[in-house]
Formats: structure tokens, sequence, C-alpha cells
């Protein structure tokens, strides 16, 4: 029995582009496991007192980068366990992911033959915009990053380590850009355009 490697899109964007609201539209209709990696560290830091615990808190707190190591570890775990609940569901989003030159070296060392890259789907926000909506959502969120001093730092993150992974995917043609500056509804239509395309 020939066992299908999972197809992977990784979905990337500044801070507040709007990855994790698209990946939810993006699975109500099409057949694809929303996995966050971002949402996998918040995880991992609330259940364990851990060394990693720590590690990732302050990481996050910072707008620095996790090492791959762990982030891979959460990831390769998700991945197995939606496949393992349902083998037809081997298509994943994977939001936030890889951010840095050294994401995307662990994903290929440790992933490489486990499955197949698609693309990137990028959304393409300004970093003003990106900003105005991690500071709204801050003041219920809880989240410990949503605060300007913190901001400047995942922007800055963003521009240096993760711009570069999707240029270096875009030589390859490998990469589906949309412009995430408009309303949640005119960003998925355009994501819908992509997905609908794939499907044909
Ligand atoms: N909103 C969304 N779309 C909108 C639209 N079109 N118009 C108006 N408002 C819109 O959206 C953000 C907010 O904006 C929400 O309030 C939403 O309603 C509104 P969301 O969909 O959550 O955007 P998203 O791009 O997912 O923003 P997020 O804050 O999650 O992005 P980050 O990339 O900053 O956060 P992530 O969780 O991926 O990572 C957090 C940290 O974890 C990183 O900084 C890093 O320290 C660490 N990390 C790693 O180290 N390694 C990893 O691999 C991943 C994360
Ligand atoms: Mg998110």
């Amino acid at each position: 029995l020939r066992v299908m490697k999972p197809l992977v899109v990784f979905v990337l964007g500044g801070p507040g582009a709007g990855k994790g609201t698209q990946c939810e539209r993006i699975v109500q209709k099409y057949s694809y496991t929303h996995l966050s990696a971002g949402d996998l560290l918040r995880e991992e830091r609330k259940k364990s007192n851990s060394q990693d615990g720590e590690l990732i808190d302050k990481c996050i707190k910072e707008g620095a980068i996790v090492p791959v190591e762990i982030t891979i570890r959460l990831l390769q775990r998700a991945m197995n366990e939606a496949m393992k609940a349902d083998a037809q569901k081997n298509k994943f989003l994977i939001d936030g992911f890889p951010r840095n030159e050294d994401n995307l070296q662990g994903w290929n060392k440790a992933m490489n033959d486990e499955a197949d890259v698609a693309y990137i789907l990028f959304f393409d926000c300004d970093d003003e915009t990106c900003i105005n909506r991690c500071l709204e959502r801050g003041k219920s969120s809880g989240r410990t990053d949503d605060n300007r001093e913190s901001l400047k730092k995942r922007i800055q993150t963003y521009q240096q380590s993760t711009k570069p992974i999707i240029e270096q995917y875009q030589k390859m043609n490998k990469v589906r850009r949309v412009d995430a500056s408009r309303s949640v509804d005119q960003v998925f239509e355009a994501v819908q355009k992509i997905f609908d395309k794939d499907a044909s």
C-alpha cells in the first residue's frame, strides 16, 4: 500500500497580515488542515514548565524566532496526528513557517522526503496596516506580543528574515501573492481564485 506524501502550502506574511483568518476560511471550503506554527508554540508554552516553555515565551515576546528543532517537532506531531485521525487529510496549510533560513533548512532536513511543498501563499500587507490590526486585536487577545514594542521587533524580524525566504521561493516561481490589505472578504475572493485553480 502506497501512502500519499502530504502536500504542504506554506502561508506567510507579516504579523497581522491575516494568515490565521484566511486559513480558517480556506479550511471551511477546501480540504486542508490548518496548522499555525505560532499557535502550536503558544500551546506548548502553556503546558510545559520545561526549558522549552521559557525559551518560547521569551522568543515570542521579543519577536524572535524559536529554534527550528522545537517548531519542527510540533509541526511533525500535529501532521501525524491529523493523518492518523483521517488518512485522506494529507493537505496542510502551514501558517507562519518557515520564517528564516534556519527554519527552511530545518524543514528540508527533516521533511524533504516526507512532504511536498506546493508553494508559498503570501499575504502581502503594508507594515502600518499590520501594526494597526495587531494593536486592535491586542485590546482583547491577551497575546504577549500584541503591543507596540514587540510589534516593532516582529516587523523587523519579518522584513529581515522572512522576506528573503519568500523571495527565494519567488525565484522558483513558487509564490502565490495576495493583496492582504483589503477586507477579509476581498482577500478571500483572491484566495479562492488560487485554490479553485489548483482543484481544476
Ligand atoms: N484581520 C485579519 N484580516 C483582516 C482584514 N483583511 N481586514 C481587517 N482586519 C483583519 O489577523 C490579525 C488581526 O487582524 C485579527 O484581529 C483579525 O481579525 C484582523 P490574523 O488572521 O490573526 O493575522 P495573522 O497573520 O495570523 O497574524 P499573527 O499575529 O498570528 O501573525 P504573526 O506571524 O505575527 O504570529 P504567529 O502566531 O505566526 O507567530 C508569533 C510568534 O511566534 C513569532 O513572532 C515568533 O516569535 C514565534 N514563531 C516562531 O518562532 N516560529 C514559527 O515558526 C512561528 C512562530
Ligand atoms: Mg496567526
